[in-house]
Formats: structure tokens, sequence, C-alpha cells
């Protein structure tokens, strides 16, 4: 009741000053308990013995693509996007401009049973910028239209104006939310996601999620025009958060607490690991225990016990954890690759602590661990998900339309050199104000070449892509509206730059492609010179963006967008939906002094 308050509160406190009138979402009561929103849920046979099982005919083996159950009940949420300069949050040292959900970094959790509707409503409470919510690894079928990518599938949202966000819970697991207008994430612009269903391990407690991220003191948008000339090169983050807070020990002024979470002993935990980063790819390890993987992105897998997990940028891994040791202190380690070309943080061992309930909660661990094995800067590709999916090796064929090679390019821009990434030598540019779904409501296909467009014409076959990395920097590569099969890539090596590109060689390669159910999700590595392959069934109509996560890269262009099955995107997304949204960004925008920049995507 109280959150509720201060939430309305700051919405109105914030348009006072615009002048703008106060939209009827934000007026409006609602209980935003999750307590209460949990009540409503369906009876469910899911107990800590058998988590398997869900609900009547619905469990850990229904294809979640082809079955998803009928609840009826919709979760409304209301996000209210702010800004405060000089933040006082996270780690204690004042960030010089946070945009914020709900007046919190992150934003409230969207939590929901499988099969649930959602809707959110989403104000923009900003002094100037526009946004867009994308709702990361939502597979959005047929509902392209909500799928929060500015300049792809809707407008921004100018300042004062609210629009209504519904999509259904197709698949379960966690996720995250944030901002596609430009590098507005790397303010603050991040909540998580909750999708309450079956599970592939027993356990008996859940610790909820677990964002992790990186921090910059900094204004996004000043460290983004930072990098515009060469080299580019990213900064390092100033801090590493955990679940929003890290304490001070660690930042600039020192002192502070870690974060800490509770254990209970002899019980089995299941933690929900998010890799809400900009930039920053990093290995986790919790002292003295294994993790216990049963889902990679929404995809539930057979359980893999390891020491230590590699997370690059948007990825999420869905562990249990065994409260076996002895009840004490233990610490939860983030480390980097050492080549540091995917990402270094000027805080040099990040960490939380993990407390058996009974153990001193105010002592620190005495155990420092070993460090992880190097991941040289790749994601494991050997899970084996729960609802397979083989295609046919003879299916691919590498030809040059289904090669996407990524390079780095230094090119003027209105009289000063200017670094882009492309991709197949085009950076991505869209115009805010001509989303793709704009261009096909009026027939037109004509597509400025920047805007990145492949097409993908035929329904429900295997749509393979070869992505090859023609630099040693390598790239976390995310598809919005799809799961991708990865199929393999290039091997991991210490040093990319010491070594020749490896481009994608049929005759040679192929042999190590896997083709039988291999690993499945919505966010993989893309080494650097070298290639990954990756493969998804065009079952979903719509413009899907495919980029790369590092928010500073797709900023500065390394994105394309498939377009899939277009003659069918009419019958299934009400493209009318962009209005009226397009219109009141288009007549904000000739009044804004701040123009595009960029890519206008930067996530
Ligand atoms: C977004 O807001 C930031 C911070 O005020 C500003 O620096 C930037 O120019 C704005 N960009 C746009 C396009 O409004
Ligand atoms: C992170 O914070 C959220 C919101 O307060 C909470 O629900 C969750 O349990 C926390 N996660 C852990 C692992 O402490
Ligand atoms: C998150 O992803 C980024 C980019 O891939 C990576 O540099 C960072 O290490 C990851 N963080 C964690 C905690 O895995
Ligand atoms: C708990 O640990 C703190 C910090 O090491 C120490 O000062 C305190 O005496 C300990 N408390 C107990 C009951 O051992
Ligand atoms: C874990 O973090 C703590 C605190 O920063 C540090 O002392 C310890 O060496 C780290 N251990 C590993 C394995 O990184
Ligand atoms: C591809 O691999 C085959 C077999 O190893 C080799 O003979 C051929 O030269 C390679 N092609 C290129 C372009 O490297
Ligand atoms: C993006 O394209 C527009 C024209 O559509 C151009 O004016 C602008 O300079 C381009 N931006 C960049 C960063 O290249
Ligand atoms: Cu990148």
């Amino acid at each position: 009741m109280l959150a509720t308050l201060l939430i309305r509160g700051l919405g109105c406190l914030a348009f006072v000053g615009l002048g703008g009138a106060v939209p009827a979402a934000v007026g409006t009561e609602q209980d935003l308990s999750p307590r209460t929103q949990l009540a409503k849920r369906a009876p469910t046979c899911n107990t800590p013995t058998n988590r398997a099982c869900w609900t009547s005919g619905f469990n850990i083996n229904t294809d979640y693509e082809t079955s998803v159950p009928v609840t009826g009940v919709t979760r409304e949420y209301n996000l209210v996007i702010t800004e405060h300069d000089n933040w006082v949050g996270g780690d204690g040292v004042p960030k010089k401009k946070a945009m914020l959900i709900n007046g919190q970094f992150p934003g409230p959790t969207i939590r929901a049973d499988w099969g649930d509707t959602i809707r959110v409503t989403v104000t923009n409470a900003l002094l100037v910028n526009g946004t867009s919510l994308h709702w990361h690894g939502i597979r959005m079928l047929n509902n392209n239209v909500n799928d929060g990518a500015n300049g792809i599938t809707e407008c921004p949202l100018p300042p004062g104006a609210s629009k209504v966000y519904t999509f259904r819970a197709e698949q379960y697991g966690s996720s995250w939310y944030h901002s596609h207008f430009s590098s507005q994430y790397a303010n603050g612009v991040v909540g998580t996601i909750l999708i309450d269903g079956p599970a592939s391990l027993p356990y008996e407690e859940d610790l909820g999620v677990f964002p992790i991220t990186d921090w910059y003191y900094g204004a996004a948008d000043e460290i983004q025009h930072g990098l515009i000339p060469p080299p580019g090169a990213a900064p390092p983050s100033d801090n590493i958060l955990f679940n929003g807070t890290h304490g001070k020990l660690f930042n600039a002024n020192g002192g502070g607490s870690y974060y800490r979470v509770k254990l209970k002993p002899g019980k089995r935990h299941r933690l929900r690991i998010i890799n809400t980063s900009v930039d920053n790819t990093f290995t986790v390890s919790l002292v003295g225990h294994q993790f216990t993987v049963i889902e990679t992105d929404f995809i539930p897998v057979n359980a893999f016990t390891a020491p230590s997990l590699f997370v690059a940028v948007g990825q999420r891994y869905d562990v249990t954890i065994d409260a076996s040791a002895a009840v004490g202190n233990y610490w939860f380690n983030v480390t980097f690759a050492s080549s540091g070309l995917c990402g270094v943080s000027n805080i040099r061992l990040p960490a939380a602590i993990f407390d058996y309930e009974g153990a001193n909660t105010t002592a620190l661990p005495t155990n420092p661990g070993t460090p992880p094995p190097d991941s040289l800067c790749e994601d494991r590709t050997n899970f084996t998900p729960v609802i397979t999916r083989s295609p046919p090796a003879n299916s691919f064929i590498a030809t040059p339309e289904n090669d996407l090679d990524v390079n780095i390019a230094v090119q003027n821009w209105e009289g000063q050199q200017r670094v882009y990434w492309q991709v197949k030598g085009s950076d991505m540019n869209i115009t805010w104000d001509e989303p793709t779904l704009e261009y096909l409501a009026k027939g037109n296909m004509n597509f400025p070449q920047r805007y990145n467009v492949f097409e993908v014409p035929s329904a429900n076959v295997w749509s393979f892509w070869v992505v090859e990395n023609l630099l040693g920097v390598p790239h976390p590569l995310h598809l919005h509206g799809h799961d991708f099969l990865v199929l393999g890539r290039s091997p991991a090596v210490a040093n990319p730059f010491a070594i020749p590109v490896r481009r994608y060689n049929d005759t040679a390669d192929r042999a190590s492609l896997n083709f039988n159910n291999p690993t499945r999700r919505d966010t993989t590595m893309l080494p650097g010179n070298g290639w990954v392959v990756v493969a998804f069934r065009s079952d979903n109509p719509g413009a899907w963006l495919f980029h790369c996560h590092i928010a500073w890269h797709v900023s500065q262009g390394l994105s394309v967008q498939f377009l899939e099955r277009v003659q069918d995107i009419p019958g299934t997304v009400p493209i009318n939906a962009i209005e009226p949204v397009c219109s009141q960004w288009t007549a904000y925008y000739e009044t804004s002094p701040y123009k595009q920049f960029d890519s206008g995507l930067r996530r």
C-alpha cells in the first residue's frame, strides 16, 4: 500500500514540472502487492518434492511452444520512469544521472504464473528522453507489436505519455526487462521477470531473482559520446552490483557492507542468476558449493552441475544450490576473463556473501576459494533441453545469403571520425518515428539500407545463420521473438587477436555442428576472430532484432532485423497499435532540443 502511494506520488511529482496531463493509468487504484497477485494462482501440483508437476495436463515435459495453460489471470503492473541527478543508490556513490523505474533500482519484479497474461502500463516521466521497454526473452508469439524495440516495432514513448504492453507468459523461468532507447538502460531502466512454472529438479527454497550488473557512476549518454571517436573502446565499469546493492566496501569512498543471501542448512535452493550488464560478462562461483543448472534463459534443461558459470550479458541461469556444507559464510564471487576482452571492472574482486542460518551474519567468510578457470569469454554450449529440437542436418546449407560478418569501421560523421560496428558492411541506424511496422502498415517494403533488414519468407522452416567475427572482440548476441539453437562455433582461445580470423568452412567445420537437440537459448557469445552457427524456426511473424547485447555496441550499429513471414504479419499483429504513440512522438520530437546521435537502439 505504502509502495503504491509512493509510486503514484513520484509519477505525479514528475509531471508537475512538465505541464503535461497525468496519464489516467498512473492515478488508478491498483494493488501491486505480489502476495495478493499470487493468491490468485491456479491449484498446482508443484511441490518441493515434485517440481516437474505444474497443473492438470501441464508439466516439465509439455512442449510450451504448442501448449500453454489458459489461466484466465491477468497481472497488472504500473511502471513509471523518472530521472534523478546525483542519485545515491546502488553502492552509495552518487551516479551522475540515474533513470529509475518506480523510483527503485532494479525496477519491480514482474511475477506471473506460466500461461498468465501480463499487462504493464509504462509511463515516461523523464525530462527529455523518449523510452521503450523490451521484455527480454519473452516469445511474443504473434505479438510483435508488444516487443518494445523502438524504431522497429514502435515509436519511442515521449515524455508525459503512457503505453500499455500486453503479452502472455508462454514460457517460464527468469528474465528481465529494459529500455531499448539508446543507452538509457545503463542509467538504471532495468527490472526482473519471474514466471513460475515446473522445473527439472526438486528444490525446497526459491531465493528469487539475483540480477548481477555492471554499474557506472557517469551518465550513459556521456559515456556513449566518449566512444564515438576511435578507438571507441568501452570503459571499465565502476562497480558490480548484486541485486541492486553492493555495499560500499569496494567503492571509491570505502566502508559499507556486502549483499547477503541466506541459506537454510540441508535444503536445496533455487537461485535465478540474471546478467543485466551493460558491457561486462563474468564468471560466477560460490566457494565450497556447486551450481546445478536447471534452466538456460527460458529453456528448462536436464540438470547439469558445474563449479562455476560464465554468464554473458542478457543470459540467465536458473541454478540449484545444495546447502550441504558446514554452517558458515561463503563468498559468491564474480571473476573476469584474463584477456579483459569481455569486460573489466574497477572493482577487482566483486563479491556477495551467502550465509547459512545459524552462522554469524556479520562475520566475513574466511575461505577465499580458488579462482574458477578462465572463461575465455565463451559460454557453455553443452546443455540438453528437456523439450527437444533436432533439425535435419541437410536443411542447413551455408550460402553467402545466410552469412553475417561483423566488423568495426571508422567513418566520417558530421566532420568527425566515428566508430561503427557493422554487419555485412552496414551499421544499423533506424529512424525513431518510422518503425519497421509502420513501413509494413503502409505496404512499403523499401526499407532504408541501414535498417539492416533480412527477410525470412517461408513458414515453419529452420532459418540458419552463420555469424563471423572479423575482429578479436567477442560479442553476446541476442535474438528477439525466438529461442535459437547454438549448433556450433569456433573453439575458445585465450587471445583471439593473436590468431588469424577463423571463418566458417563448411568442409572442415560441418562435422563439429550438433543437430541433435543442441543448446537452445536467446543469447550466446560470438567468439573473437571466430564464428557461431545459430538457427531458429520461422514460427513467429514479425520484425525481430538480432543484436549485440553490449549497450555501447548496439548503439554503434551492431544489429540486424529479421523480417519474418511478412505476408502473415497483418493477420497476427494489430499494426494500428503503433498509434497514438507515433503521432505523440513525432509532435514531441520536433520540439526536443536533443536529437538521435546513434543507431537509436542500444539494447
Ligand atoms: C536523453 O537524456 C540525456 C540526459 O538528460 C541527454 O543527455 C540526452 O541528450 C537525451 N537524448 C535524447 C535523444 O533525448
Ligand atoms: C533480490 O531482491 C528481490 C527484491 O527485493 C528479492 O525478492 C530476492 O529474493 C532477492 N534475491 C536474493 C537472491 O536475495
Ligand atoms: C554479463 O555479461 C557481460 C557481457 O557478455 C559479461 O562481460 C559479464 O561478465 C556478465 N556478467 C556476469 C556476472 O556473468
Ligand atoms: C560475529 O562476527 C563479528 C565480526 O567478525 C564479531 O565481531 C562478533 O563477535 C561475532 N559474534 C559472535 C556471536 O561470534
Ligand atoms: C571472492 O571475493 C572475496 C572478497 O572480495 C575475495 O577475498 C576472494 O579472494 C574471492 N575469491 C575468488 C575465488 O575469487
Ligand atoms: C576448408 O577446409 C578444407 C578442408 O580442411 C580445406 O581444404 C580448404 O582449403 C578450406 N577452405 C578455406 C577457404 O580455407
Ligand atoms: C543515421 O541516419 C541519418 C539519416 O537517416 C543521418 O542523418 C545520421 O547522421 C545517421 N547517424 C549516424 C550516427 O550515422
Ligand atoms: Cu558487441
